[in-house]
């Protein structure tokens, strides 16, 4: 497949907690993206930090990362033809509200603080943050 993409999905704690996690994992590979990479885990304050840096300077900065911290989460990397764009339009907009239903944020969310998933949002963007979370991820493996 030429144009094969990486992308790192994050169930969020609030997805979690909710016994979400079957349901998005679901979504995801109904749609036929596959998942090489998976783990549940409690990320710390300087992971949190890092993978939010481009939110370093907005006034919601804080409570960003208090939420990202606050339980387990699950952290994936998605592989699939074009599979950046194609997880966040499974995904629907930040803002629940705005995301229409059929999309995971649009038929389980409410509130933007705790919208459920995150995917990265560009290829250059998703190679930095499976480094993060996958220190060890190799794509041709
Ligand atoms: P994410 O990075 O989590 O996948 O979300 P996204 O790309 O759709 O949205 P982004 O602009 O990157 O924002 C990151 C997260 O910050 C929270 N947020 N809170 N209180 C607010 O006004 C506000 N705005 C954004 C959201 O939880 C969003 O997912
Ligand atoms: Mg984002």
């Amino acid at each position: 497949m030429a144009d094969v993409e990486h992308t790192l999905l994050l169930i969020k704690p609030d997805a979690v907690r909710r016994g979400l996690v079957g349901e998005i994992l679901s979504r995801v590979e109904r749609k036929g993206l596959r998942i090489r990479a998976l783990e549940l885990r409690t990320i710390d304050d300087d992971l949190a930090r890092r993978h939010y840096a481009e939110h370093a300077a907005k006034p919601f900065f804080a409570d960003l990362v208090a939420f990202i911290t606050s339980g387990p989460l699950v952290a994936a990397v998605i592989e699939g033809p074009r599979a950046v764009e194609t997880l966040r339009t499974l995904m629907g907009s930040t803002d629940p509200v705005a995301a229409p239903p059929g999309t995971i944020r649009g038929d389980f969310g409410l509130l933007v603080t705790e919208n459920l998933v995150h995917g990265s949002d560009s290829v250059t963007s998703a190679a930095r943050e499976i480094a993060l979370f996958f220190p060890h991820f190799a794509a041709d493996a």
